[in-house]
């Protein structure tokens, strides 16, 4: 009897070992959602309660960063390992962009998918399909998120504000209809579709004076690009999350009894902001308050079904957003004139595209129930070394010469180490470099601040120099002050730049 007993429980033991070694892993990615953005980051005239549970129940970190200030950049960091700045044409893409993660080298879905993971991508891509520009939209779109590491997708290809506004499962556009074909053209009108700057009188949401996104109107808003079909393909802006998070649960539910990696890319707080009706005019503070509680709600649902499914103990959830927060990036929605005091960027000097904290400092949430204590971290950690961090908690090795800007952040991710890196590379327009409490940013040529979004860039003429420790809201340049620490640094920036895969390792 003892024996079995035994048995039984070594039985159990490993299983929970087995468990432990191996959760399922969901990546929710916001976009554009800021440091000060949620409750428990400190906003006050939000109130984000899924989110601060899962901060409460899992560790918040506050110095947490993606690569860069805007979108493609920095999800082109997460999945390849590498600073996007080190290849050209990883900026913002138009929508008929050709893939620009390589199908040959390791992707951090592939990690997963090596290390017996179902992999799944729902959400916004942004990183490109097809081989070129000119595609065939309503044929088969590969290599896209399938070719880099997803076994399943359901995306849309760039932005909201971008065409073509349509979904794409695996490899092909959700509900199309062949006798009305897609085409999509970033130079030139196509179709008899209106474009927003001819008729504004069709807009349910006036696009800004200046920004663009006044071509092709879908669904009452004018977007960046023109696109002509796919009238039954085309989303509606409100049904948007909901078809996402209905996607993201299924996926859930599929593969429930195996360990799984969701990549969960949601579009708030992302312009245009047209959240679902039931949270229009919920947070009084515009749409681009309503689209983040939309975005909590989500959020909510997904924990939910975790709960239901008996899932919730043994996943590991990671919640973060792309880049820095903006008020105005193309709409009238009243994200300025609505504020109402709400501060975004919480402390921080900057927004996104900046190169001021608020650019690559986000929100970082990570839960693991019996695993991760509840907490706050301040190690300082980049989404670029999810990579290696997930490498080495499968024990694996990461191929020589692949994913070199990755480091291993296993001990800080799971709250074991409060170390961080000791070193970072932030994008904004110029390149800024963190080491220990000093920050500096490198000259640049380029405005100042951006009128349109009312961002400060971060360009100037010569190094700023920032302690973070005493000024965390960058507002005394100690460049001057201090020539010995901005010449270090301008050295070791430059160092990093120059590196390349064989001198570096
Ligand atoms: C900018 C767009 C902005 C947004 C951004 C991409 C203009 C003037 N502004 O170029 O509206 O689409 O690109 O955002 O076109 S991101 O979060 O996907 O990087
Ligand atoms: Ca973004």
């Amino acid at each position: 009897m003892k024996k079995i007993l035994a048995c039984f429980i070594g039985f159990l033991f490993i299983q929970d070992g087995f468990a432990q070694q191996r959760p399922n892993v969901i990546f929710i990615y916001a976009d554009d959602l800021g440091f000060g953005d949620l409750s428990c980051y400190g906003a006050t005239k939000l109130h984000t309660p899924n989110v601060d549970k899962l901060a409460a129940e899992g560790l918040r970190f506050t110095d947490a960063h993606c690569t860069s200030a805007t979108c493609t950049p920095s999800r082109y960091a997460l999945m390849t390992g590498q600073y996007p700045w080190r290849k050209q044409g990883t900026g913002v893409l138009p929508g008929d962009a050709a893939l620009i993660i390589p199908t040959d080298k390791i992707t951090l879905p592939k990690l997963f998918q090596q290390a017996g993971y179902q992999t799944g991508i729902v959400g916004k891509w942004h990183l490109g399909i097809g081989n070129s520009v000119n595609k065939e939209w309503n044929g088969e779109l590969t290599p896209g998120p399938n070719e880099t590491g997803f076994g399943y997708s359901f995306i849309f290809p760039a932005t909201a504000d971008r065409v073509p506004t349509v979904f794409v499962e695996n490899h092909h556009v959700v509900a199309l209809d062949s006798l009305d074909p897609i085409q999509v053209d970033y130079q030139n009108k196509i179709g008899d579709d209106p474009i927003g700057k001819d008729h504004p009188e069709l807009l349910k949401m006036r696009s800004s004076p200046g920004h663009g996104h006044d071509q092709t109107i879908v669904n009452g808003i004018g977007r960046i690009g023109y696109m002509s079909g796919g009238k039954k393909a085309r989303w509606v802006d409100e049904e948007l999350s909901f078809t996402f998070l209905a996607k993201a649960k299924q996926f859930i539910s599929t593969y429930q009894q195996k360990p799984f990696f969701l990549y969960f890319a949601l579009t708030e707080p992302h312009v245009p902001r047209m959240p679902a009706t039931l949270f229009k005019g919920k947070s009084g503070l515009g749409y681009r308050g309503d689209a983040i509680l939309q975005l909590d709600w989500t959020v909510g649902e997904i924990m939910k079904q975790l709960q239901e499914t008996g899932l919730a103990k043994n996943t590991l959830i990671i919640f973060s957003s792309d880049n820095g927060p903006v008020l105005d990036d193309g709409y009238q929605d009243e994200s300025v004139t609505q504020l109402n005091g709400h501060t975004p960027w919480g402390v921080l000097r900057g927004g996104k595209y900046s190169a001021y904290e608020a650019g690559t400092r986000i929100p970082w949430i990570i839960r693991w129930p019996g695993i991760i204590k509840p907490g706050v971290s301040k190690a300082m950690i980049s989404q670029i070394d999810l990579l290696a961090s997930f490498a080495a908690f499968f024990n694996k090795t990461l191929p020589a010469n692949e994913a070199l800007d990755s480091e291993n952040m296993l001990d800080a991710l799971l709250g074991r180490s409060l170390k961080g890196r000791e070193v970072l590379i932030e994008q904004g327009g110029p390149l800024a470099i963190r080491k220990g409490d000093w920050k500096l940013i490198e000259p640049r040529e380029g405005p100042f601040k951006n009128t349109l979004t009312n961002i400060e860039l971060g360009n100037m003429h010569a190094p700023q120099l920032f302690h973070l420790k005493e000024d965390i809201s960058e507002q005394y340049n100690v460049a001057d002050k201090y020539p010995a620490k901005t010449d270090e640094l301008m050295k070791l920036l430059q160092k990093i730049k120059e590196q390349t895969g064989k001198n570096k390792k």
